[in-house]
């Protein structure tokens, strides 16, 4: 890839909306397309350049739309497929380039599939789904776990058969092995890609293939109750299977038959298998999703040791991309607190590689605590009480500080935190919010090409403060981050320099000579100046 060529989904930064709590454009308590559509404006001007939404399409909802009933046409809930068209264009009118959630790995129950593979054992989509007989002893044919909790078998009294369900027995896991389930697959890709699709985020994409002798995956010796039941094993014939990569090759090479299209994938994996999903020649995806932010140890060692593991194992020619959250995990500013989410922001958007910005995380949002009586979330439900549930990080983002903060005129879907300040409107209005530095941020990386294709060096921790280098031609820009609570005092290696932004956004222009001052919670960016001759 010609460094010096401009290419958005690596020069760009990726915004993710969750379309339920985005914006609702009809009073029904949930945001929709329409929603979506009415604030492309606020996106544009906070500058990031590509919005990811997770899935829109026809679901039961019984994993808010994880659970696809039809791929090619759009819930309701959401609008219409004209409203998704409208949506693409106005984003494009806007340079915002809109990737959606594609959901492989699975359909709903209630895909018109799935009721001809449930129908007889003979029906020539039967074996589009994963279907198996008891084991001898009549019980589920082996000892595979759902995410969700329970067995990853569910018993069909019809056909006399188990099928298999990686998350909710809602959620049959397609058979990838088989070559026209494949070739559907492929189609309803193609069917938004005409529409002006630039890109999927491919869901649980390391798990599409599954052992073919079906064989019991083996204990985890480092179990964790409190992770739920499905930690008890490893998934060792679940997922990373060897031929998971010819299916992601097959799938960018049907990106690449259109003009710069992306293939994000959601993969969990240790750093050394998730390089795999580059694939052999770079032909697998552009993005494998690198989420080892997200469980981190919040301390400098911690970061820079996952920061150097990293880089350290990406294949050449590969690019790298970073991510602080997303819909299933914990909000950053819970995490980490909101005084030091200001740090993980400076990280997150001036690190190499793309960036994932969480929406609501530019606000400073955090999880927002729901009542026994108002889970929505299966994964809260079916395994109560160990805090794997994810409505906290999806609660409604707030646009101004009445009630229902103008996410809607109706009865939210899941309860509003407190938003007297954290919300658009009142951010807007003031120069030294979370949400202006996040504009400031943005800016500062379109600004410098040493921070969007610049190369990473230098990369040091200091007690808690994280220091790296982001250069390109003559341009260095050094980062120190004080991830600890106590000020710090920096030396500057060499040269002067000039203040481009704190987090605290108020040392502009500040020249910086020898050291400098790190309050507590405190991150800057400093333009280097070579010695003066
Ligand atoms: O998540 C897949 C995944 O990694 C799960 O283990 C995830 O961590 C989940 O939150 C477990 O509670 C993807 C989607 O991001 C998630 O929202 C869906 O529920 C899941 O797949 C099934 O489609």
């Amino acid at each position: 890839m010609d460094p010096s060529e401009s290419v958005w989904w690596r020069d760009g930064v990726v915004y993710q909306i969750y379309p339920r709590s985005f914006a609702d454009g009809n009073g029904d308590g949930v945001g929709d397309l329409p929603g979506i559509i009415a604030h492309l404006d606020y996106l544009a001007e906070l500058g990031v350049d590509a919005i990811w939404l997770s899935p829109i399409y026809p679901s039961p909802m019984a994993d808010f739309g994880y659970d696809v009933s039809d791929y090619c046409d759009v819930d309701p809930l959401f609008g219409t497929l004209a409203d998704a068209d409208r949506l693409i264009a106005a984003a494009h009118a806007r340079n915002l380039k809109v990737i959606l959630d594609f959901v492989p790995n699975h359909s709903s129950d209630r895909h018109p599939w799935f009721l001809a593979s449930r129908s007889a054992r003979d029906d020539p989509q039967r074996d589009w789904y994963i279907w198996r007989d008891p084991a001898p002893d009549g019980g589920v044919p082996n000892n595979w776990l759902a995410h969700f909790g329970g067995p990853a078998w569910e018993w069909d009294a019809h056909t006399g058969q188990f099928y298999l369900h990686s998350f909710l027995k809602e959620q049959p896991d397609l058979n990838w092995r088989n070559p026209s389930l494949r070739a559907a697959m492929y189609a309803a890709m193609r069917f938004w890609l005409e529409r002006g699709a630039d890109g999927f985020r491919v869901d649980v994409l390391w798990m599409l293939v599954k052992d073919d002798r079906f064989r019991d995956n083996p204990p985890n010796p480092a179990y964790v109750a409190a992770r739920g039941s499905y930690d008890r094993l490893v998934p060792l014939y679940t997922a990373d299977r060897p031929e998971i990569h010819a299916i992601v090759s097959e799938m960018r090479a049907l990106l690449d038959e259109y003009e710069s299209r992306v293939l994000i994938g959601e993969i969990y994996l240790p750093v050394e298998r998730l390089m795999t999903y580059y694939g052999a020649e770079l032909h697998g995806a552009h993005l494998p999703f690198n989420f080892h932010l997200i469980d981190a140890t919040w301390n400098a060692a911690s970061v820079a040791t996952i920061v150097r593991t990293y880089e350290a194992a990406l294949p050449a020619g590969a690019w790298p991309n970073w991510v602080l959250g997303n819909h299933d995990k914990s909000r950053i500013a819970s995490r980490v607190g909101i005084a030091q989410a200001r740090v993980a922001a400076m990280l997150l958007l001036t690190l190499r590689g793309t960036p994932t910005l969480y929406y609501g995380d530019e606000l400073g949002m955090t999880d927002v605590p729901i009542a026994a009586s108002a889970v929505r979330d299966p994964a809260e439900l079916r395994q109560p009480g160990l805090g794997l549930g994810r409505d906290p990080e999806r609660t409604p983002l707030p646009w101004n500080p009445s009630p229902r903060a103008g996410f809607t005129s109706g009865e939210p879907w899941l309860p509003l935190g407190e938003h007297e300040r954290t919300n658009v409107a009142v951010q807007l209005g003031d120069g030294r919010s979370v949400l202006a530095l996040h504009r400031r941020l943005l800016a500062l990386r379109r600004a410098h090409t040493a921070l969007t294709r610049g190369t990473l060096t230098a990369i040091e921790a200091e007690g808690n403060v994280l220091t790296y280098e982001r250069s390109d031609g003559d341009s260095r820009i050094k980062i120190a981050l004080n991830l600890g609570d106590v000020p710090q005092s920096v030396a500057l290696s060499q040269g002067g320099g000039k203040m481009l932004l704190s987090t605290e956004l108020d040392r502009s222009d500040e020249r910086v000579d020898g050291s400098y001052a790190l309050r507590p919670n405190e991150g800057v960016a400093i333009a280097i100046v070579p010695n003066e001759r």
